[in-house]
C-alpha cells in the first residue's frame, strides 16, 4: 500500500487583496516547487519554495510558497509536491466580510436584550441578564453602601464564553473598535451588518460600542466617581442558555484599573461621539473627569477577587482581570484625558521618556493605547507627537525584528492564553507605525499576522468562526454551546495556541500535540485556547479593517 503523504500546505483560507504578499506554508515539503493554477487547471505561475527550516515553536518542518506576483482576482488551486492542494482566493474585498462578522459578533453577545430573527437569523433568543438588580458587593472598603445596595447596570456584552461583564477588559476593547473606526472611518461608515440601530445615522461600529460604553457609565458610583471592577455572578454559570443563567449579579469593589480605564475610555468617546451626539460626549467626559479624580485619591486600589464568603457577599471566582501594576493605566487615562480637553492638569503624568518601555496591548498592557492615541491626534503638541512616535517605532522595529527572524514570517514567537489575540495587536502597532512612516514593511507584516490567524499557522485551522474551510465548531462559548445549532456563532475568534494551561481546562492528554504554536485543541472543554473574548475580536476588526482599507487603496 502507499505511504500516506505527509506534506501539508497551511494557508489564509479567507483571502487575499490583490496587493497583498501572498505566502503560503508548506509543511515537510516533499518538493522544491509550487504552482498556482486557476479552477480549469491553467498554471499561472511556477515557483520555487524556500529553503526548508525548522519551526521550534511547532517542531514542523516548513518552506514557503510566496505567489505574492499573482494579483489578478480569482480562484486559484495551489499545488506543491504531494502536499493536497489548496484554495486560493484573491479579491479586492478579501476582508469586507470579515470585518462585519467579527463586528457583528458584539451584536451576539450583547446582555440585556432579545435578539431578534430579523438581526440574529437561527441565533436568535430571547432577553437575558437585564442587570437592573446588581448588588453591591460590600466586602470592600471602597464601597461604603449598606448591605443589600443594588444598583442598575444593564447593557454590556458578555466578556467572552461567560456572561459577566468587566470593565479592564470592556476598556481596551471599546477602545479598540472607536480607533479602528476614527482610522477606517470611510469604510466602516460604508458598511453595515444588520442590527437594530443600522440606517440610523450613527455608523454601525459606534452604535454597537455604545451599548457596551452605556453599560460601562452605569458601572460608576456616581458619589464619588470610582468604577466597580466588575458585573459578576459569584461562580461561572453552566453551560446554558443565556436566559436560563439566572445567578445573583454582583458588582465588585472599585479598583484603580477599572477606573482608569473607564476614565480613557470616557475621555476617547468623547472625542469619537462629538459629532454623532453632543449631550453623551459631554456627559462621558465629566464622568472621565470623575473618574480621574478618584483614581488620584486611590492610586493603588488592586483588585482581588474576594477569597471567602461572609456576611456582607460571597467568594467569587470569576475571571479576576487582576492588575499588578496601573503605572500604564495612568498614562493611558491621562493621555486621553489630556487630548480630550487640553487641559495641563493631565499633562504632567505623560511623561514619555520617565515611563520606561511601552509594550503591545493586551488588557493588563495599556500604555501603549495611549501613544497611538497621541501619534494620531490633532491636538498632541508636535514635541509630545515627536516622543511618542519614536517610541511608538521602536515598539514596530521589535515586531519587524521578530518577524524577520521568524521561520514563517510572523511576529508571535510566544503562546499565552489569548495568543491570536497577541498576533494582532502587534499588527495594531505595526498599522500606526506603517501610518507614521509611510513605510511598507510594517503593513506587510501586519497582513502576515492577520494570514496566520486565518490558517497560515502551525494547526491550519483558519480561528475565525464560520470563515475559511476548517475553524473551531466546539468553541467555548455558552450561547453556542447551548443554542442546539451545530455551527457556532459566526465571525468569533478562537484564543489559540498555548500550552501553559493545558492541564487545568481539558487535561494535556486532550491535546494533540503539545509544542506552544500546536498546543490548540477544538474542544469545547478547552477555554484556555478555545474560547473567544471581546478583547480579542477588537484587534482582529482593527487589523482586518486597515489591510482592507491600506492595500486596496
Ligand atoms: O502577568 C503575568 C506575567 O508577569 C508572567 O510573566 C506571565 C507568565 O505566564 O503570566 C502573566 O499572567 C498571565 C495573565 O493572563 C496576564 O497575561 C497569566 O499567566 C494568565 O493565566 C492570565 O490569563 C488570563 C485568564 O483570563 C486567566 O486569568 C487571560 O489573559 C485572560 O484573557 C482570561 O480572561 C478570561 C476571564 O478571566 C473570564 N472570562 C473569559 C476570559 C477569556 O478566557
Ligand atoms: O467558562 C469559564 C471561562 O470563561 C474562563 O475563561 C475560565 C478560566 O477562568 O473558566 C471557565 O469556567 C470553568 C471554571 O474555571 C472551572 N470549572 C469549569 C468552568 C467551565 O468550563
Amino acid at each position: 500500500s502507499e505511504a500516506a503523504a505527509s506534506a501539508v500546505i497551511h494557508i489564509n483560507q479567507v483571502g487575499f487583496l490583490p496587493e497583498s504578499t501572498k505566502p503560503a506554508m508548506v509543511i515537510d515539503a516533499d518538493g522544491d516547487d509550487f504552482t498556482i493554477e486557476t479552477a480549469s487547471g491553467q498554471e499561472v505561475l511556477s515557483g520555487k519554495l524556500s529553503d526548508e527550516k525548522e519551526w521550534e515553536d511547532s517542531g514542523q518542518r516548513v518552506r514557503l510558497a510566496d505567489f505574492s506576483s499573482v494579483r489578478e482576482a480569482g480562484n486559484y488551486i495551489l499545488k506543491s509536491g504531494s502536499a493536497a492542494p489548496v484554495d486560493v482566493v484573491i479579491s479586492p474585498d478579501a476582508y469586507t466580510e470579515l470585518v462585519k462578522a467579527s463586528a457583528k459578533y458584539y451584536y451576539f453577545n450583547r446582555a440585556s436584550t432579545s435578539l431578534d430573527e430579523q438581526f440574529a437569523g437561527p441565533y436568535q433568543r430571547p432577553a437575558a441578564h437585564p442587570d437592573t438588580l446588581s448588588y453591591i458587593h460590600a466586602t470592600a472598603a471602597s464601597n461604603e453602601k449598606p448591605a443589600g445596595s443594588v444598583i442598575s447596570t444593564p447593557y454590556g456584552w458578555y466578556d467572552a464564553g461567560d456572561y459577566n461583564k468587566y470593565i479592564v477588559n470592556s476598556g481596551i476593547t471599546t477602545w479598540t473598535l472607536m480607533q479602528a473606526f476614527l482610522r477606517n472611518k470611510a469604510l466602516l461608515s460604508g458598511l453595515t451588518w444588520n442590527i437594530p440601530e443600522s440606517g440610523n445615522d450613527v455608523p454601525d461600529i459606534l452604535d454597537e460600542v455604545r451599548w457596551n460604553l452605556e453599560w460601562m457609565r452605569s458601572m460608576q458610583d456616581p458619589d464619588d466617581g470610582g468604577v466597580y471592577h466588575k458585573n459578576t455572578t459569584a461562580n461561572f454559570e453552566g453551560f446554558v442558555k443565556p436566559e436560563e443563567a439566572q445567578s445573583k449579579r454582583y458588582v465588585t469593589a472599585k479598583s484603580t484599573a477599572a477606573t482608569l480605564d473607564f476614565a480613557a475610555v470616557m475621555a476617547k468617546a468623547s472625542v469619537v461621539y462629538a459629532d454623532y451626539d453632543p449631550e453623551f460626549s459631554n456627559s462621558a467626559l465629566l464622568q472621565a473627569e470623575k473618574a480621574w479624580e478618584w483614581a488620584i485619591q486611590h492610586p493603588n486600589e488592586i483588585f482581588k477577587n474576594p477569597k471567602e464568603s461572609g456576611p456582607d457577599g460571597p467568594a467569587v471566582n470569576t475571571g479576576e482581570y487582576g492588575n499588578v501594576q496601573v503605572k500604564d493605566e495612568f498614562f493611558w487615562a491621562a493621555t486621553e484625558l489630556y487630548l480630550a480637553t487640553g487641559d495641563q492638569t493631565y499633562a504632567d503624568s505623560i511623561q514619555i521618556e520617565e515611563y520606561g518601555d511601552f509594550g503591545v496591548p493586551a488588557w493588563p498592557n495599556v500604555e501603549t493605547l495611549g501613544l497611538i492615541t497621541l501619534v494620531t491626534s490633532d491636538k498632541a503638541s508636535d514635541e509630545l507627537k515627536a516622543l511618542a512616535s519614536a517610541q511608538l517605532q521602536k515598539l514596530a522595529d521589535q515586531q519587524m525584528d521578530a518577524y524577520n527572524a521568524s521561520p514563517v514570517h510572523i511576529t508571535l514567537n510566544s503562546y499565552r492564553w489569548g495568543s491570536n489575540s497577541d498576533i494582532l495587536n502587534q499588527g495594531m502597532v505595526l498599522i500606526a507605525a506603517y501610518d507614521l512612516t509611510g513605510n511598507e514593511e510594517y503593513l506587510t507584516a501586519a497582513s502576515s499576522g492577520l494570514d496566520y490567524v486565518l490558517g497560515r499557522n502551525a494547526t491550519g485551522y483558519c480561528f475565525v468562526t464560520g470563515f475559511g474551510n476548517v475553524y473551531p465548531m466546539n468553541v467555548h462559548h455558552r450561547p453556542s454551546a447551548s443554542d442546539d445549532i451545530a455551527e457556532p456563532i459566526p465571525g468569533m475568534l478562537a484564543g489559540g495556541p498555548n500550552p501553559n494551561n493545558m492541564e487545568q481546562d481539558c487535561g494535556k492528554d486532550q491535546y494533540p500535540d503539545h509544542h506552544p504554536a500546536m498546543a490548540f485543541a477544538d474542544i469545547e472543554c478547552s477555554y484556555s485556547t478555545n474560547e473567544v473574548a471581546i478583547n480579542w475580536n477588537a484587534p482582529l476588526v482593527y487589523v482586518s479593517a486597515s489591510i482592507q482599507n491600506s492595500l486596496s487603496e
